[in-house]
């Protein structure tokens, strides 16, 4: 009857919510996903599968019939195809529909993991547990998870479904608990929702509390990183363009006692470039649109489009965002974070001194087309704005003083030189801008001062980049990819063979996949990417092509490795192979300012010349104090490259005296719009950060756990003999011996039972048919009661 059914799903799913944490598999499909491990049978008829169409999409449908190596399927939109049988894979049982975590599924393939999320993305439900590891799915609108509601639950465990408020309180808790400090580390590609994700873990970190007000502080300095350091791309209205690291300081009666903010890589040439469609950072449309009357006029501030560095893309807005409100949202969070107005009104002119740098023209002065700047309202504004004379501007950009063969002497620049070392000034002076602005954040979240408690880290850094062409911004960030991901499989593994240990059972150490042979290509000395690129940038007549040609001929044996025609070689990433084209990798890698910039800026007037002149040498750090230093010492100025290693690996290093979290965000389209689910590009994503394997391997060796208790609890009912003593280990023992399990397919620890993939599957069967029958029998019994 339609009750006892209703009833029997009812029983089967409170059953799950307490049954066993992971996988039956009562396989009977061939299944050939490597994905998982399951022997193969023959198709079953009226068993749900998956098949895959023409489109790539799979389809969920009922054989029908099966006869020999073809089946026939019914999909569930009413379709009936003729498929392989070998083709098809099973489907999860529907009580299986969109399991909290994907560890619990019956069968791992594919299908059942992109239908599982997509069940629950249709809800609403952007979070699921691969694993130990959040995956976090974009919504692209507002969901109703947030808030101080679902904090106080969260708080309190009241609430457990997966979410990012659960991975927070985890590593609070954790952090208390074992006195060890945690990271919260944050992956997925552009636009997947990292930065959006360590806001809210900031916000439930926030919500403990500090006093006086530290942890507003904290949440504020995010409006003011993402105006300085976030642009529009073509794949994200609010794309961050740096790396971030926020260690929350806790003090001794865990609260939030203060933190500090580090920041890798800003990408520098979008200040003079940009792609048609993207925009240059957030804050020059937000100060263009936003500065009140009187900072106009001081600036001589116009419209965004009127700046050629804003006006080459034509895209200056941005929907739903409206800029001069955001501007003062700026205003207020520097107010929050104690920059001072006076700093606040120099960080302005800075702004504006780089937009006008943009629009300083050069008149060309002789045939061999060396150039004098144009003496227009640009170029006297900037000047007046860094406090230098228009001439000594006109020097730093036309000239260059050189010294060869001991002897001084100066160089006129030609028009190209001229503009890149016009672009190489605004590049610079944002950059030290955007760096001088993360200090003084810093110092108002008492960075500097000596701590005694634990911290939690967040790490929001961008994720693996492969576009149709790509740069040095892409070597760099995908070399910082891998070492993510490294620390990632280190981690998962070792966990996963830590609990093993910790509870006594047999289990040989398995190695894992590692990634190690892609660091080596970039990493080893002297003949990794890294040290040749160091050692190209050093030589003055090198160019890219040279470049090129050296990777190719000390690398090409490299199996992650692949030369390619002219300028490009191609690299074996963990997430999948990236063409790099060496166009200008090594300008980018060397990143000169010539002293004659340097001279200009230390001898500027404007409010910050100390800041600026001692960052510019800081920048070069290479740079040793005293003038004379100054001179022809650009060839011990680190290189890009270098310095992101470093960085790299003292983050590294960081990350690994913590106890990490990993959540993995998901793009489901490319539209940034809501409901809609690509399953192509979940695939990819799930593929290329690594979830399905920490799901799989999680899975492999013993995934199936369960307390002695529990088990001899779930199925001790099903004993067909009394046992003599009821505790639940030799209960456990009966049962095993009962059901015939063979001894390489459990394991028995202090604790717990370990089992194999699929041991369970039997058991829950016969338990299934068997509370079935009592219902069957209660349910006719009620009938005839009514
Ligand atoms: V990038 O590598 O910095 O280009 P992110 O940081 O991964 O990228 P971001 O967090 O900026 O992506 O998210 C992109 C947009 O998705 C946001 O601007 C929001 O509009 C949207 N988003 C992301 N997460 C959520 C969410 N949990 N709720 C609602 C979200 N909207
Ligand atoms: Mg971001």
């Amino acid at each position: 009857s339609k009750t006892s059914s209703m009833e029997t799903r009812d029983l089967k799913l409170e059953e799950d919510a307490n049954g066993v944490d992971s996988a039956s598999s009562r396989i009977s499909f061939q299944n050939e996903s490597k994905w998982d491990d399951h022997s193969s049978y023959g198709a079953k008829k009226t068993q749900q599968a998956w098949c895959r169409l023409s489109n790539g999409n799979w389809a969920l449908g009922k054989v029908l019939s099966t006869s020999g190596s073809e089946s026939v399927l019914s999909t569930s939109e009413g379709r009936v195809l003729k498929v392989s049988t070998e083709s098809l894979l099973p489907a999860n049982p529907e009580i299986l529909n969109g399991v909290d975590d994907l560890m619990q599924l019956s069968y791992l393939h594919e299908p059942s993991v992109l239908y599982n999320l997509q069940y629950r993305y249709d809800q609403d439900i952007i979070y699921t547990k691969a694993g130990p590891v959040l995956v976090a799915i974009n919504p692209f609108k507002k969901v109703r998870l947030y808030g101080n509601d679902f904090i106080e639950g969260y708080k309190r465990q009241k609430m457990d479904k997966p979410h990012v408020y659960a991975i927070a309180d985890a590593a609070i808790r954790e952090m208390k608990r074992d006195e060890v400090n945690q990271s919260i580390i944050i992956s997925g590609e552009s636009g997947a929702g990292k930065t959006e994700t360590a806001k809210i873990a900031m916000q439930y970190l926030a919500s403990l509390g500090g006093g006086s007000g530290i942890e507003y502080e904290i949440l504020q300095t995010n409006p003011i990183l993402e105006a300085f350091g976030n642009a529009k791309t073509a794949r994200n209205n609010n794309s961050s363009r740096f790396g971030k690291l926020i260690e929350i300081h806790f003090g001794a009666t865990g609260r939030i006692s203060g933190a500090a903010i580090q920041t890798f890589l800003l990408e520098k040439s979008r200040v003079v470039q940009c792609a048609d469609g993207e925009r240059s950072y957030h804050i020059f449309y937000q100060l263009c649109a936003g500065a009140p009357r009187s900072l106009r006029e001081k600036l001589n501030l116009r419209k965004a489009e009127f700046y050629k560095y804003l006006n080459q893309s034509s895209c200056r807005s941005i929907a739903g965002v409206d800029d001069s409100e955001m501007f003062l949202a700026v205003m207020e969070a520097m107010n929050v974070v104690h920059i001072s107005k006076e700093d606040q009104d120099t960080v302005f002119a800075m702004l504006a001194a780089v937009l006008w740098l943009g629009n300083i023209s050069f008149k060309v002065i002789d045939n061999e087309n060396h150039i004098t700047v144009v003496s227009d309202e640009g170029a006297q504004t900037v000047a007046k704005l860094l406090g230098c004379t228009f001439d000594s501007l006109n020097m730093a950009l036309s000239t260059r003083k050189m010294t060869v063969r001991n002897e001084k002497i100066v160089q006129k620049l030609a028009l190209e030189q001229a503009m890149d070392t016009r672009d190489a000034l605004a590049k610079s002076i944002y950059a030290s801008l955007f760096e001088w602005i993360v200090e003084q954040i810093n110092m108002s979240l008492g960075a500097g001062k000596r701590r005694t408690g634990r911290s939690i880290s967040i790490l929001d850094i961008y994720g693996f980049e492969s576009f149709t062409r790509n740069s040095f911004e892409q070597f760099c960030i995908n070399y910082a990819n891998e070492r993510l991901q490294q620390h990632f499989n280190r981690h998962l593994f070792k966990l996963e063979q830590e609990e093993y240990i910790e509870d006594g059972i047999d289990w040989a150490k398995v190695d894992f996949e590692d990634n190690q042979d892609c660091l080596n290509l970039f990493e080893k000395k002297p003949l990794g990417l890294l040290s040749l690129l160091d050692e190209e940038s050093t030589f003055p007549n090198a160019t890219d092509l040279t470049f090129a040609t050296k990777l190719k001929q000390h690398l090409d044996s490299n199996p992650c490795f692949k030369g390619e025609r002219g300028k490009a070689f191609t690299v074996s990433h963990y997430a999948g192979e990236v063409m790099y084209n060496t166009t200008g990798f090594l300008e980018k890698n060397r990143d000169l300012l010539h002293v004659d910039l340097i001279q200009l800026l230390a001898s500027c007037t404007c409010n910050l010349p100390q800041i600026f002149a001692a960052k510019m040498l800081v920048q070069s750090d290479d740079y040793p104090s005293g003038p004379a230093r100054l001179s022809g010492a650009d060839s011990q100025k680190l290189s890009v490259a270098t310095k992101f290693k470093g960085q790299l690996f003292q983050l590294m290093q960081r990350l690994e005296s913590t106890t990490p979290h990993f959540i993995r965000c998901i793009k489901p389209n490319s539209l940034q719009q809501p409901g809609i689910y690509g399953q192509e590009l979940v695939l990819s994503q799930l593929k290329c950060c690594g979830v399905l394997e920490v799901v799989r391997i999680s899975r492999s060796g013993y995934p199936t756990r369960m307390t002695h208790q529990k088990f001899a609890r779930r199925y001790g009912f099903l004993l067909l003999e009394s046992v003599a003593s009821q505790d639940p280990l030799s209960v456990s023992v009966a049962i095993l011996q009962q059901f015939n399990i063979l001894p390489d397919m459990y394991q028995v620890g202090y604790t717990k039972l370990f089992f194999r993939t699929g041991q369970i599957g039997l058991l829950e069967d016969t338990r299934n048919r068997t509370l079935h029958g009592i219902l069957r029998v209660q349910s006719c019994f009620r009938g005839h009661k009514a």
